[in-house]
């Protein structure tokens, strides 16, 4: 993060923290703050947005949502560490980062865990979703899981082509801030760079990385394909859910009917983030397409058997979930 960023970030959750100290009463309308890393228009942000209006409209003004986008609060580690001590409210956030504070979600974090995102969707809206997001919500990391999210597919791109992995030797790619993320990228063969989202466009124009990996909607939106990175391999190697979660310290100021519309409220924006969600694929591919960029077929199962290590080394400990995950059909 930027010297002028951090700042505006602290200045940013004092604010926040400062709202949220006082009570929330009948009469006074309460903001609550929202915060994503992607742009206005975005579906996650939309949805997130069209949430605030119905409990706007349902508590009568009593609330009222205010997003902050494009990463203004800081990366999503930060703005994790934000929405634990209630200085935001509302987070939409990979479920990548969550997995350093929710060990469990993790799972859902491994390189090709789910065979497509099919098999992701049915996994995320039956019983296995569901007590994911109850993970959450009863861990300490003070946050109460509100739904789920869709994140596509993520792909390599990178300045010269990969079709193998041993075409990554040498390569510094960009991975989430994970553990488990960086040794994905080692065991297909490149030098995995732990960063924060919002670093990845001047790393990518400095040389500082040769390489980063994401789904067509963010590839496009953060600019990186202008960066340099021209080729898409189309890896899928990881089909990570997102989800938006209340920090534990607003949600507890919630009465429990205030509590029941924001619950109904997320289940429907689940709903239509993916139903903007597939549109937006489809609508960046396009665009990253006609902007030059160039998709390549890789051979899937190469970088899947690169990756046995990782599916070996973090799944030790959930070998009966990962069970029943590959039992979904
Ligand atoms: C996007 C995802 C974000 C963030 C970003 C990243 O696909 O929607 O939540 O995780 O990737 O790579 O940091």
């Amino acid at each position: 993060m930027t010297f002028r960023r951090q700042l505006l970030t602290l200045a940013m959750a004092s604010m926040a923290a400062f709202t949220l100290s006082a009570p929330l009463s009948a009469s006074a309308q309460t903001v609550l703050k929202a915060a994503d890393v992607h742009p206005p228009g975005y579906p996650n942000v939309v949805a997130i947005e069209n949430l605030g209006k119905k409990l706007e409209a349902a508590t009568n003004g009593k609330f009222k949502l205010q997003m902050f986008p494009s990463g203004v609060l800081g990366g999503e580690k930060e703005m994790i560490e934000q929405v634990q001590v209630g200085a935001i409210n509302i987070l939409r956030t990979s479920l990548g980062p969550v997995g350093t504070v929710v060990p469990e979600v993790n799972v859902f974090n491994m390189p090709f865990v789910f065979r497509n995102e099919a098999h992701m969707r049915a996994v995320i809206d039956g019983p296995i979703g569901q007590e994911l997001l109850d993970k959450i919500t009863a861990s300490p990391a003070k946050m109460v899981a509100l739904g789920w999210m869709d994140g596509g597919s993520r792909s390599l791109y990178t300045k010269k082509p990969v079709k193998v992995p041993g075409d990554l030797k040498g390569m510094k790619v960009r991975m989430m801030g994970n553990p488990l993320f960086v040794d994905t990228m080692n065991a297909m063969g490149g030098n995995g760079i732990a960063m924060g989202y919002g670093e990845v466009f001047s790393a990518l124009q400095t040389g500082v990385l040769d390489g980063a990996e994401n789904n067509p909607p963010s590839m496009y939106t953060s600019n990186h394909y202008s960066a340099g990175t021209k080729y898409y391999a189309q890896t899928n190697h990881l089909i990570i859910p997102e989800i938006f979660v209340m920090s534990r310290v607003t949600w507890d100021k919630l009465s429990k009917d205030e509590q029941a519309l924001v619950q109904k409220f997320s289940k429907e924006a689940q709903q239509e983030q993916r139903v903007l969600w597939d549109k937006s694929v489809a609508e960046y591919t396009v665009k990253l397409k006609a902007a030059g960029v160039e998709f390549v077929a890789v051979d899937q199962k190469a970088f899947y058997d690169a990756t046995a290590g990782v599916r070996a080394k973090y799944g030790a400990p959930y070998a009966d979930l990962i069970k029943r995950i590959e039992a979904v059909k």
